[in-house]
This record gives C-alpha cells, sequence and structure tokens, in this order.
C-alpha cells in the first residue's frame, strides 16, 4: 500500500470511531440510562496529534505521539453546543484540556484542533487535571483544576506531591485567564466554584487533606466563602459532607461538578472512595443542599448512584468511576458524564425529575446492618400493603 492510501485507510478508520451513533443500553434503573459506546477514548483525539503525515520524515507512519487515555471531563452547554474539557492523558503521563464538541451531547463528539493552552500561575505545575466549570453569576465561565507538582520539602522522596486547586476564567473556552492558585492550609483537589454569590462572596466547595493522597484529618466536601476570586484564600472551612465509617465514601470524598440549582435545592454529583484488599474503589454518589443555604444538607440517599460495571472496570485504574462534569438541558435532561478507569468518557442520561426523586426518596444509610435490615422489611411490608 503506498502512503497516501495508509492514510487515507487510517482517516477512514478514525472518521469511522467519530461518526459511530450511540444506543441506550436496555437495562435501565429508573434513574438513569447508561449507553453502549464511550463518547471519547484516547482513539477518538485528532490524527494530527499523534502521526506526523511526511512521507519523508515519518516513512513508517508511526504515531509520533501516543495518547493514553480520556476521562474526567469538565462539561457545559453554549451557544447551543454540548461542549467537554476533557483531561487528555498522553503516554507521558502528562495531562492537558481539551474541548469536544456534540450536538447533541450523546454522540459524534469532535476534538477542536488543538489542546487548550493553559496559561501558567507563578509556580508552574506538572501535571493539571479534572477542571470543574461554572457558569458564574458574574458573567465569566471559571475552569477549577487540580495542579500536581513535587514536594520539593521532600527531595528523597520522589513521589512526594503537592495537589492545589488552580482557577482560570474564559467567556468560550478558547481563551483562558489564569488566576492565582487558591491559597490553602491544607492540600486541595476537587475544588468546585458554586454558580452564585452567597452573602455577596464567591462559594467554593472543597476537599481539605493533610497530605497528596492521605485525607489525614480532612473529613469531607468542606465549604469556604472567597472575598475576592482574583485572590482567593480559605481563611474559615467547614465539612458540610462528611467522611463516614464502613460506608462508601469512607476513606475519601470529593465534589463533582457545580452543583444544579433545583425547585426543592441544589442538586449535588460527587464521588466516594473506599479501601478494598485490591485498592480503592470510586463510586459516584448524589445529595442535596438546601435553596437558601447552599451548605447545608437536606437529602443524601444511602449508597452509590453509579459505578463501574462490565468493561468499565477495565482500564489504568480499576474500579473507578470518576464525574466531573453534567449538563442540565432546556428540556430538564440531565446529561452526566463520567469515566471509567481513569481511561475513558462515557455519558449516562437522566432528567432533573427523576434525580429529585432519587434524592428525596431513596433511604438514607442507617449505618448498620441491622438498619438496613429493617430498612428493607419496611419497603417489603409497604408492598404487601399495596398488593
Ligand atoms: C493522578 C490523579 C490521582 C491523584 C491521586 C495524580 O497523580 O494524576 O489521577 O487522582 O494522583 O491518586
Ligand atoms: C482522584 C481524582 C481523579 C481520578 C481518581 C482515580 O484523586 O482526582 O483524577 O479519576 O483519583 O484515580
Amino acid at each position: 500500500m503506498d502512503y497516501k492510501e495508509r492514510i487515507m485507510k487510517l482517516r477512514q478508520r478514525h472518521e469511522e470511531l467519530l461518526t459511530r451513533r450511540n444506543e441506550p443500553l436496555q437495562w435501565d434503573n429508573g434513574i438513569y440510562v447508561k449507553y453502549r459506546y464511550p463518547i471519547l477514548t484516547a482513539e477518538h483525539t485528532p490524527l494530527e496529534w499523534r502521526y506526523d503525515f511526511s512521507e519523508k520524515d515519518n516513512p513508517y507512519l508511526m504515531q509520533r505521539i501516543m495518547m493514553n487515555a480520556v476521562f474526567n471531563a469538565g462539561a457545559i452547554k453554549l451557544d447551543g453546543r454540548y461542549l467537554l474539557v476533557c483531561r487528555v492523558e498522553g503516554a507521558d503521563r502528562k495531562s492537558f484540556f481539551a474541548v469536544a464538541e456534540s450536538a447533541n451531547g450523546i454522540d459524534l463528539f469532535r476534538f477542536w484542533d488543538e489542546p487548550v493552552t493553559m496559561p501558567e500561575d507563578t509556580l508552574p505545575a506538572t501535571n493539571i487535571y479534572d477542571m470543574r466549570l461554572t457558569q458564574h453569576e458574574d458573567g465569566w465561565i471559571y475552569g477549577i483544576f487540580c495542579a500536581e507538582r513535587h514536594d520539593d520539602s521532600q527531595p528523597d522522596n520522589l513521589s512526594a506531591a503537592t495537589a492545589t486547586a488552580a482557577i482560570a476564567r474564559t467567556r468560550d473556552l478558547i481563551k483562558w485567564e489564569r488566576l492565582p492558585d487558591l491559597k490553602s492550609r491544607s492540600q486541595q483537589r476537587n475544588v468546585v466554584l458554586h454558580p452564585e454569590f452567597v452573602d455577596g462572596k464567591y462559594a467554593l466547595y472543597t476537599r481539605p487533606q493533610d497530605g497528596f493522597i492521605e485525607t489525614g484529618s480532612g473529613g469531607g466536601i468542606g465549604w469556604a466563602l472567597v472575598d475576592d476570586i482574583t485572590h482567593a484564600e480559605i481563611k474559615e472551612e467547614t465539612i458540610i459532607n462528611p467522611r463516614h465509617y464502613h460506608t462508601i465514601q469512607e476513606v475519601k470524598n470529593g465534589e463533582g461538578p457545580a452543583p444544579l440549582k433545583t425547585s426543592q435545592g441544589w442538586l449535588h454529583l460527587a464521588h466516594g472512595v473506599r479501601g478494598t484488599a485490591d485498592g480503592l474503589r470510586y463510586v459516584l454518589y448524589l445529595y442535596m443542599t438546601a435553596l437558601e443555604n447552599p451548605a447545608h444538607v437536606i437529602a443524601q440517599p444511602g449508597g452509590w448512584f453509579l459505578v463501574p460495571e462490565g468493561q468499565e472496570y477495565i482500564g489504568d485504574v480499576m474500579n473507578v468511576a470518576f464525574s466531573n462534569g453534567w449538563i442540565l438541558d432546556d428540556d430538564g435532561r440531565v446529561y452526566i458524564y463520567y469515566a471509567s478507569a481513569d481511561t475513558r468518557l462515557h455519558v449516562a442520561v437522566s432528567t432533573l425529575d427523576r434525580l429529585i426523586d432519587y434524592c428525596m426518596n431513596t433511604p438514607g444509610d442507617a449505618f448498620t446492618t441491622g438498619a438496613s435490615v429493617e430498612t428493607v422489611k419496611r419497603l417489603i411490608a409497604k408492598n404487601k400493603e399495596n398488593k
């Protein structure tokens, strides 16, 4: 096959992947519907990012730059377009942001021509990931993400690192203005900006932790008010959604995307982590907070809302479902963008009404086996009455 023909075949195969329609899976739990195919994978990244198409310089038509994964995307609907700011990870383990666009939120996602050029803070980061997008009432779209750097206070430990919340803002997801990183006494990953001012201030969901991996005394999802987002500093932080022994959020938890405003309260998507003999298990859960006080939890269904299933278990970091992006559409539909095994990105579709019903009417975690059995028995008794 001559060179031109090989390029044509390559492009054809890629185009087939990009134009493959997605289809809902038959099984649906009444809460959301998952889809057959991942919506974005490393294979979806543009060929121009990976191949050098000069026959002279690349006679074997090799991939000169390999992509490893596409996952953990921030999401927003802008001018009728469903846009994802994805975490794309190269073979070199560096992740960067790249925008992918679709007209319906479910399939035919395509990356824009170039990845995001994110300006650095004064202290450049080694790696950046997991952007939460917030359309704030001040008019800006904010992206808060994790900036990771080596912890140079431990020069002999190559794995010693620091996680800091980095802040940038944009109007179009093309040009980004980087603001100074969040000042905080603790390490911070999973920081999310609330879409409205609270008491005239910017409000952040936080996740304080003592070390890079260990939360230590850091007890869960926190809440902090910030006077000036262009010099954001956490002075006081309260835990609003704590970790708890023998639950899905025993080891860690963190806010997912920015919460959605509903008639019944703020709807939150978060992740919970527990330890197993096989490493950490990341699952997603929902909770709601009061409209007039977004820091006050009014409902939390017991257990997980979404977990990896089937092929979703398999990948770089097994047993992980993670989400930092969702879109509430004009018709009340909610597109939940979740990643599996830190490898690929999926969509699950629900509606705002269903998610509120799920939050308000799913029994909470009663924290002991005995209490869980009573919860099941109450449902059985109710069903007997309804016979
Ligand atoms: C990885 C993240 C991970 C974090 C904590 C980072 O180096 O890039 O994906 O969440 O470590 O394990
Ligand atoms: C976390 C996150 C994610 C990742 C998850 C599982 O700490 O910040 O980037 O999906 O670990 O590896």
